[in-house]
């Protein structure tokens, strides 16, 4: 049994990271829809490292929860068979003893230098324009994909899509691609396909078993169900 398993801001959001559509979802005002694009951070690079920088410092103050912690446990369970695709940028998926994790939008604790076009980790800020450490220039900005730029790793996902049997979203609102097409990507090759989600998204109807609630009670009910069926049949 190999599942794919891609996660959205809701699975962070009863950590207490923000998701990018909720109703109270405006930082100091701004969308963050708008602030995560290119164009905003050539108008107005401050406002956009500000946004980062706040929202990397926040995953000092945050833990992983039930949710993150049944993905490990499952990935346990399934060695290589599992992948977890994340939209999300925090690092609380790795915090949770997930091993097996791919970034398709970066991550948070990373920066990008566009002068030597190396990455780094990164903990500290970006605002304040530190020094590149492999080439000096203060060119450093978020390692993360904004709209227009193509995802990380999608020879990856799309190796893995192509492979297995089952397809399992959790706490995204399916508006963004083309993480927004796996599902079709994963229906057209026949494979079964499940969500799990707070509220209906864009692509509720087209998942064979589409779960509605909180991922702290729905993902651990699930990967429990899944380990005391396919996996215990074995
Ligand atoms: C809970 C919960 C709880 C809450 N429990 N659930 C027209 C048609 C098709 C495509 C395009 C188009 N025009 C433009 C495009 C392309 C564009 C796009 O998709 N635009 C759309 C807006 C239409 N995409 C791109 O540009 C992408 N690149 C690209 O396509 O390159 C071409 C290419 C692709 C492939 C190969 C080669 C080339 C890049 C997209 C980059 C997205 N970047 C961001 C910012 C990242 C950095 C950051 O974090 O700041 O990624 S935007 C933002 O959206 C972020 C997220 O990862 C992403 C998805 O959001 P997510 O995770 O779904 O969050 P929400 O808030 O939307 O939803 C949360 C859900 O959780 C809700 O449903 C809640 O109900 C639920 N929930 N609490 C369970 N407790
Ligand atoms: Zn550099």
């Amino acid at each position: 049994m190999r599942v794919v398993v891609l996660t959205g801001a809701g699975i962070s959001a009863e950590s207490g990271l923000p998701t990018f559509r909720d109703a109270d979802g405006l930082w100091e005002g701004h969308d963050p829809m708008v602030v995560a694009r290119p164009e905003s951070f050539a108008a107005d690079p401050d406002l956009v490292q500000r946004f980062y920088d706040e929202r990397r410092a926040a995953l000092g103050r945050v833990e992983p929860n039930a949710a993150h912690l049944a993905l490990a446990r499952l990935e346990e369970a399934l060695g290589d068979d599992l992948l977890v695709v994340t939209q999300n940028v925090d690092d609380l998926h790795e915090r949770a003893g997930s091993m097996r994790v791919v970034h398709m939008h970066g991550r948070l604790r990373a920066a990008w230098c566009t002068a030597c076009d190396t990455r780094h980790d990164w903990t500290g800020t970006l605002l304040d324009l530190p020094p590149c450490p492999g080439c000096g220039a203060e060119r450093l900005r978020p390692d993360v994909v904004w709209f227009g730029e193509v995802p990380y790793d999608m020879d990856r996902i799309e190796a893995a899509l192509w492979d297995c049997d089952l397809f399992v979203s959790i706490g995204t609102s399916g508006v963004v691609y083309p993480a927004a097409a796996f599902v079709q990507y994963a229906l057209a090759r026949g494979v079964r396909t499940v969500e799990l989600n707070l509220d209906a998204s864009d692509g509720s109807s087209d998942f064979h078993d589409s779960r509605r609630g909180p991922a702290t009670e729905l993902v651990p009910a699930w990967v429990e169900e899944l380990l005391a069926s396919e996996l215990g049949q074995k």
